[in-house]
């Protein structure tokens, strides 16, 4: 590939169609990225691992990592003059920067330490990403940052697993970097990233089975059932219990993550966050080619009530994920 190997600041300059301001915000978001994924490889050190004895707005216990990559996301985005407001899943309130946002201000929305209960245990864990843009000037209430992921404007996430990886569209397709050690540049190393339309694999929390509707106890049912059941194909099953990390897995070799909406967790409407978990990932994955559904319609569709809503989560190959709405339609 021509481009390859380019670092994060060439390719943005000579391969996307991207603003200044924009731009800025992006190796902002990869310094806090890379912060982050030093403080996850150097915790055992630091004495940072493990709870923090403390609850986020969800009412989550908090790890002491979350917190730092929350401080680090807040600190490293906040350098940028075009950032009106900061939305963090660590965070109740919506953190304005400024008094009197302007239309073309940023709101950037971010989970800064996703899968945070593999911190302890030596697996994967990621940070979410989500930007969108003002249209018009506005006052700075919740209202103003509660708009469907359609109007995303950019998504991402950063990987730290045996390396640490960064994913990025700015809606011109999906593009992987990798944090080259001794220089520390992202440098591109997974151009043009594309998610297969058929799998064989699926991502589900299956200890949760008692809870599920009928839907998606019968397609999970059929793709147990092998070859001898109403699928004829032998299916493959991947949980990491780290969004990002089963997410990447889609990206890289194809497959479907489901985190559906069940009878434990129907009160809170789901368990994946809406603007911070399933809008980036559900752009990101549609822009690979593959799809992100909350079962009965498009994810980056819903309009948002609330700044920390959850929803129904089902994305990755598209004809899974179309076929896994038909169980929905029956
Ligand atoms: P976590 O709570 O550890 O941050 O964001 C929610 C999330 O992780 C996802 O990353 C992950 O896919 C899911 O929750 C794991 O849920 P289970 O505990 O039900 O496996």
């Amino acid at each position: 590939m021509a481009h390859s190997q380019k670092t994060f600041r060439q390719f943005m300059l000579e391969d996307q169609d991207i603003d200044t301001d924009l731009l800025m915000l992006l190796e902002d978001i990869a310094t806090a990225c890379r912060a982050v994924s030093d403080h996850v490889r150097n915790g055992a050190f630091a004495n940072v691992l493990g709870a923090a004895n403390s609850t986020n707005v969800q009412g989550e216990e908090q790890k002491k990592l979350d917190v730092i990559a929350d401080e680090e996301f807040m600190r490293h985005c906040a350098n940028s003059p075009r950032v009106a407001a900061l939305v963090s899943e660590e965070v109740d309130e919506v953190h304005w920067l400024k008094e009197s946002p302007q239309a073309g201000d940023f709101v950037v929305y971010f989970d800064p330490l996703d899968g945070s209960s593999n911190v302890d245990v030596n697996l994967s864990v990621g940070s979410i990403f989500s930007i969108m843009r003002l249209s018009e000037a506005t006052l700075p209430s919740d209202t103003a940052v509660l708009r469907p992921g359609t109007e995303q404007i950019c998504a991402g996430y950063a990987i730290y697993g045996p390396s640490t990886g960064l994913v990025i569209t700015t809606g011109q397709g999906v593009h992987g970097f990798t944090h080259e050690s001794g220089t520390g540049e992202f440098r591109l190393t997974h151009p043009d990233m594309t998610v297969p339309p058929k799998t064989v694999e699926y991502a589900i929390n299956s200890a949760r089975e008692t809870f599920w509707y009928e839907p998606v106890r019968r397609y999970i049912a059929d793709c147990v059932a092998g070859k001898d059941g109403p699928r004829k194909e032998k299916f493959n099953m991947r949980w990491t219990a780290s969004m990002v990390a089963d997410v990447h897995r889609i990206l890289t070799r194809g497959g479907v993550f489901l985190y559906p909406l069940d009878s434990g967790n129907e009160t809170t409407g789901g368990k994946l966050r809406l603007m911070y978990e399933a809008n980036p990932m559900g752009m990101l994955i549609e822009q690979a080619g593959g799809a992100a559904s909350t079962g009965t319609g498009r994810i980056l569709e819903v309009q948002p009530t609330t700044h920390h809503q959850r929803v129904s989560v089902i994305l990755g190959s598209s004809e899974e994920v179309a076929k896994i709405e038909t169980y929905h339609r029956n």
